[in-house]
């Protein structure tokens, strides 16, 4: 294969750091002897903790988030100079919960992969996917060129090489609803197409691209092997170490 497949967890608010450091004791002894790259995506409050945890192993910490400045007066924020510091790999940007909850836009989403991509080798993993409404209306293809295009608007070619992006159909995240196989491979092809279109064929060779949305051990299989599909973001199921390892095991 031309990229190395990449399962990615993504906990979203859960686990202290008690918890945290007991799920890396035993995921690092069970991630062992695999081909498959890995990360955790943690709350901010974990990220030093998991980094010191993973320390001399292949596996890779997340943030889940990040403000495009600095510094300054932007309560409750996290910056680029404070994730650098912690030596996070990766961070995800524009996940459908912040956009939804949390007023994340394209516009914003922008200005943070910028951040990251022209200042750091953190490696971004930009969610994108369309609603129920939009899919049941037939416009998820529209609905996701729109966003790449919005969304790495400014940003070279080289920059966008080193991205991670996702495709999350938000009707398909954490509500057991998963996408077809082929679903997920369709999109997947689709955001490797706008790729093409917008820089060239080398840079959409080298994106990995992952499909996420109630990802799980029983259905890993059959995703996973959708030709374009790279890799997996997984929510629920990266909680406990062997349901993940189940998963990047597929
Ligand atoms: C989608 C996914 C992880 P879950 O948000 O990003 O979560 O696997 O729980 O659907």
């Amino acid at each position: 294969a031309l990229r190395i497949p990449f399962i990615a967890g993504n906990w979203k608010m859960f686990k202290t750091n008690k918890e945290a450091l007991e799920f890396a004791e035993e995921f690092k002894k069970l991630y062992q002897d695999t081909d498959v790259k890995t990360a955790i995506c943690a709350p901010f409050t974990q990220l030093e903790t998991l980094k010191k945890a993973f320390a001399g192993t292949c596996i890779g910490v997340g943030a889940q988030n990040m403000h495009f400045e600095d510094e300054g007066a932007f309560t409750g924020e996290i910056s680029l100079p404070m994730l650098k510091e912690i030596g996070v790999d990766y961070c995800i940007i524009g996940h459908s919960e912040r956009r939804q909850y949390f007023a994340e836009t394209d516009e914003t989403v922008n200005l943070k992969l910028k951040k990251l991509l022209n200042e750091s080798d953190i490696v971004p993993i930009l969610c994108v996917g369309e609603n129920l409404e939009q899919r049941e209306a037939g416009k998820e293809s529209e609905i996701v060129e729109n966003q790449i295009k919005a969304d790495l608007d400014g940003l070279s070619a080289d920059k966008v090489a080193r991205m991670v992006i996702a495709y999350e159909p938000i009707w398909a995240i954490g509500t057991g609803k998963t996408a077809s196989a082929e679903q997920a491979g369709e999109m997947c092809a689709l955001i490797r197409r706008v790729l093409e279109k917008l820089y060239d064929e080398d840079v959409c060779d080298q994106v990995t691209i992952q499909y996420g949305g109630s990802v799980k051990p029983e259905n890993a299989t059959e995703i996973m092997n959708m030709g374009e599909v790279d890799g997996a973001l997984v929510g629920g199921a990266s909680l406990k170490p062997d349901k993940f390892m189940g998963i990047i095991n597929f």
